[in-house]
């Protein structure tokens, strides 16, 4: 996206590089400037959808064109206001704000960069069209130095469209009905498959940034093994250069790296581009409750240097850890790891899916508090500031792509499936949090040809990235799936006594065992269980327990474990993610109350019973399997206080 701007790419044996997207900070040679805040807001007529294109709303500043709201960003729209029109809206809106850029920018190129805008948007600075971007939950950027005034004010203009069709990840179709005694006439709307509401709207931070405007870093990527007796962490380093056409081929450019300890020292350096770095005695990367010091982190200074051109300087944490995987275990520094989590959704009260520190780092204090050490980022990619502190905390990731429950499996829809992997393993590849990619969730796998998509899906995302494992969660039978044969995975959601048996807690245990066998014995490869559950009404108690009940959630739980556990004693097994973390808002349809009901938090986090079930399990599992010393003991009501003994 940059233009007249030519990027220096290298091949790489672990990827193919030049498919990032670097966080936006502040550097000795890089400024930032965040957008968020409020901005002018306006939807468009339903009978005229295109109305804002066709009078140019983007030639002016947005409420110079009319009627305008104020609107907060980052934030879904759907929840702000009283009215169902707004949350129910399918369409164009469009967003607008006006901002000044330092005149010392322009010595610079400035960079505006979404951290996601859900789906589809089309972006005006002054007027001009600048660019595009289509799909939800991640970051997109382009360089707008031409569009910017240096010394007056600015406005930018976004359209914004939540339509999803047969060709988007995720799918959905917009329906029009028949004007009938049942429909009045233009009547439509729009129809998903997947469970959860379709938020839409600048849902992450917006921001400027400078780069140097000759030469600036492109993209880091970086990759680590793991040596042991004495442990040597080798860290491959890959510093792409972005130049423009001042810049003569033949020219050259220099690199500086340096590897930066947390207190601040250097324990490694390089003068070239590509490197491989040994690290002597390293702070590894471990998992919150693995080590004393989980989520360690290094900082990687990477500079350019052409003589005459200019430097660019950029700060990327890292952390030093190697995945591994075979048949039957996960590995993380040549250590068995068991993932003790939940699947997610970026999601809250008013807000939807706009992002929200203080929530953030509730989610975050919660997921300690219960002993967990993972969760998957079902059903897409969550911002980057989730993300870091993921990475910090120590808390690992099954990083999943936006393609949830899929069917039809067309060309079209493959490319951008390909597409959206190539921008999720750009943004996260330095990422010591996320060990495993996931593809996507519940496609119906059932479709003989979801086999060549997936096969396809696969061999793309391993071009990307050589060093994690990566899966597709699926739940289809495995007698009838053909698409989890091509993954490095196997990760299944199983409902067992809640959409089959409801209510027949006694049938959970051997259904749920055989099935994991089932898989095991068809595969031959890893099994984890990625999502079961049971919908569940905060305050809803019954002795003997009824589906709906806080006693029936923490009694299905109870089953599940059993079954898990002798999984997990037979070699093979490698962790249990319960669904959800969280309640959290669905479309309206009669088996959903308000929303899918199946956190073990409700959706103001606040614990139901089967929170505390869950801890206590999980710090059980977490004590039998490390070193920790907890204090005082089985006491999960309280945040425990937790040290590691040892670690080997
Ligand atoms: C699974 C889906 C998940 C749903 C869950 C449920 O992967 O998105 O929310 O079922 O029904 O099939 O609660």
């Amino acid at each position: 996206m940059i233009s007249n701007m030519k990027t220096l790419c290298v091949i790489l044996i672990f990827s193919q590089t030049c498919n990032g997207i670097l966080y936006p900070r502040d550097t000795e040679t890089r400024e930032t400037k965040v957008l968020d805040g409020v901005w002018h807001f306006k939807t468009s007529d339903k009978m005229s959808p295109d109305e804002g294109f066709s009078n140019a709303w983007y030639s002016t500043p947005l409420e110079y064109s009319g009627d305008t709201m104020l609107m907060p960003v980052p934030a879904s729209y759907n929840d702000i206001t009283t009215d169902s029109k707004l949350r129910d809206y399918v369409g164009w809106v469009w967003y607008g704000r006006s901002f000044f850029v330092p005149s010392s920018w322009a010595a610079n190129r400035v960079i505006l960069r979404f951290g996601s805008v859900h789906y589809t948007c089309n972006v005006y600075i002054n007027g001009k069209p600048a660019f595009n971007h289509s799909g939800g939950h991640i970051p997109f950027e382009a360089d707008v130095s031409e569009f910017i005034n240096y010394t007056q004010e600015n406005f930018v203009s976004v359209a914004v469209n939540n339509t999803l069709t047969r060709y988007t990840v995720p799918q959905g179709s917009y329906i029009w009905q028949q004007a009938s005694d049942k429909y009045p006439p233009g009547y439509s709307t729009l129809e998903y498959e997947f469970d959860f509401f379709n938020y839409a709207g600048i849902h992450r931070p917006v921001v400027l940034y400078t780069i140097p405007r000759h030469i600036s870093i492109q993209d880091i990527s970086t990759s680590t093994r793991v040596r042991h007796n004495p442990t040597v962490a080798e860290l491959t380093v890959s510093v792409q250069a972005r130049t423009d056409d001042m810049f003569q081929l033949g020219d050259d450019y220099q690199c500086d790296i340096q590897i930066i300890d947390a207190a601040g020292l250097e324990v490694a350096n390089s003068s070239s581009c590509f490197a491989v770095l040994a690290i002597q005695n390293p702070q590894l990367w471990w998992p919150y409750l693995m080590s004393e010091n989980p989520g360690y982190m290094y900082t990687l200074k990477a500079t350019v240097i052409a003589p005459g051109y200019g430097k660019d300087s950029y700060y990327l944490p890292i952390g030093l850890r190697e995945v591994k995987w075979d048949n039957s275990s996960l590995l993380i520094n040549d250590e068995k790891f068991y993932f003790r989590g939940f699947g997610r959704h970026e999601d809250s009260n008013i807000r939807g899916k706009g992002l929200d520190l203080p929530l953030v780092f509730r989610d975050y204090n919660l997921i300690k508090w219960l002993g967990a050490n993972s969760y998957r980022t079902s059903h897409y990619p969550y911002a980057d500031e989730i993300m870091d502190l993921a990475d910090t905390l120590g808390i690992v990731i099954i990083d999943e792509c936006p393609a949830v429950a899929l069917d039809h499996f067309e060309k079209p829809l493959l490319a951008n499936h390909l597409q959206a992997m190539t921008e999720l393993v750009g943004r996260d590849k330095n990422r010591p949090s996320v060990i495993m990619w996931s593809v996507g969730n519940e496609p119906r796998s059932y479709r003989n040809d979801s086999g060549e998509y997936f096969r396809q899906v696969y061999e793309h995302t391993r071009s990307l990235d050589g060093t994690r494992p990566i899966t597709l969660v699926v739940n289809a039978d495995y007698k009838t799936d053909h698409a989890s044969q091509h993954f490095d995975v196997i990760a299944i959601n199983r409902y067992f006594g809640w959409y089959s048996d409801s209510g027949h807690l006694e049938l959970i245990q051997n259904q749920t065992l055989s099935d994991l066998r089932h898989w095991r014995q068809a595969r031959g490869k890893p099994v984890m269980i990625t999502e079961y559950g049971a919908d569940t009404v905060t305050g809803l108690h019954m002795l003997p327990s009824m589906v709906f009940t806080e006693e029936y959630q923490a009694q299905l739980m109870m089953q599940n474990f059993k079954a898990f556990d002798i999984a997990r004693s037979e070699g093979w097994f490698i962790g249990e993610m319960i669904w959800n973390f969280a309640d959290f808002m669905t479309k309206q349809e009669a088996r959903r109350v308000a929303g899918n009901k199946k956190g073990i938090f409700t959706r103001d986090r606040q614990p139901k019973m089967s929170a505390h079930v869950l801890a206590s399990r999980y710090w059980q599992i977490a004590e039998q399997e490390t070193f920790i010393e907890r204090k005082p003991k089985n006491m999960y009501l309280f945040q425990p206080q937790v040290s590691i003994v040892s670690h080997p």
